[in-house]
């Protein structure tokens, strides 16, 4: 008879094995279409939303097609502020599962025409744990911290950070009322993921927003040119039009 511990491990496997099929599927459509998908992977509060309804509304101003899901265990709230910005943006309730699944993101994706969107963002469930096992099928995966979560989460939480391709510091505004050490966060976040490149950023004053758009439009260059997308679709004009002001 087998242990139960054994079979709990057997389901989850069962479970990534089946994620990862569908992630790999949802992936090929979004190559297909052009869209860049980006997975926003933070504790709750890190600020994720206020980052997002800042991104998807300046990139708007610059005629970039953004459109967003956003996965809480309840409520539409954070639908309904990135609906501000003026993008497409849909929210998934989980019910009581702490992560988004591939499965999720492929149902809520409904009729939305991935051939007219450029970017499209996902902010996963606030959790440091789950989010990290599950692919989306996304392009490039962004792990958040802010300066009142303490410099050593990334060493807490290492799959949250290796698992992911970039790393944003949130609400940089309040470094220094927080006594944060940057220095140490910096360290922490080298030493689970060498080489990250890490963004600063303050969704409230605007601060590094600009940084954040290059990186993001390098690494969307980067990934048309791997996939031979620079027939099919526009670069994304982020480096063009005003930004607005902090
Ligand atoms: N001071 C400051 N507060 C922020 C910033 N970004 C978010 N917040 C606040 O942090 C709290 C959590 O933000 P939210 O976007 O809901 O975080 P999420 O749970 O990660 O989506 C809210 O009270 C926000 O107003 C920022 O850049 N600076
Ligand atoms: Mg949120």
């Amino acid at each position: 008879m087998t242990a139960p511990t054994t079979r709990i491990v057997e389901v989850r496997a069962g479970i990534l094995k089946k994620n990862d099929e569908l992630a790999r599927a949802l992936r090929q459509r979004f190559e297909a279409s052009g869209t860049f998908v980006v997975n926003l992977v933070s504790s709750p509060g890190t600020g994720k939303t206020a980052f997002l309804e800042r991104t998807l509304r300046e990139l708007l101003d610059r005629g970039v097609r953004v459109a967003a899901l956003v996965g809480d265990l309840e409520t539409d709230n954070d639908a309904q502020r990135l609906a501000r910005s003026g993008a497409p943006a849909r929210q998934i309730n989980t019910h009581g599962r702490c992560h988004l699944e591939a499965e999720m993101i492929d149902s809520f994706l409904g009729e939305w025409a991935l051939d007219d969107l450029d970017v499209l963002f996902i902010e996963n469930v606030g959790n440091l744990v789950c989010p990290a096992s599950y692919d989306l099928g996304e392009a490039l995966r962004v792990a958040m911290l802010s300066v009142t979560e303490g410099e050593d989460k990334p060493l807490k939480y290492p799959t949250m950070f290796n698992s992911a391709d970039v790393a944003v510091i949130t609400k940089i505004d309040l470094a220094e009322a927080c006594e944060f050490d940057h220095a140490a966060a910096r360290a922490s976040i080298e030493s689970v993921r060498p080489g990250m490149e890490v963004v600063d950023v303050s969704a409230r004053r605007g601060t590094g927003m600009d940084t954040w758009y290059a990186l993001l439009e390098t690494r969307r260059a980067v990934w048309r040119t791997q996939h031979d997308l620079d027939m099919i679709a526009s670069p994304l004009p982020v480096t063009a039009g005003a930004i607005s002001a902090p």
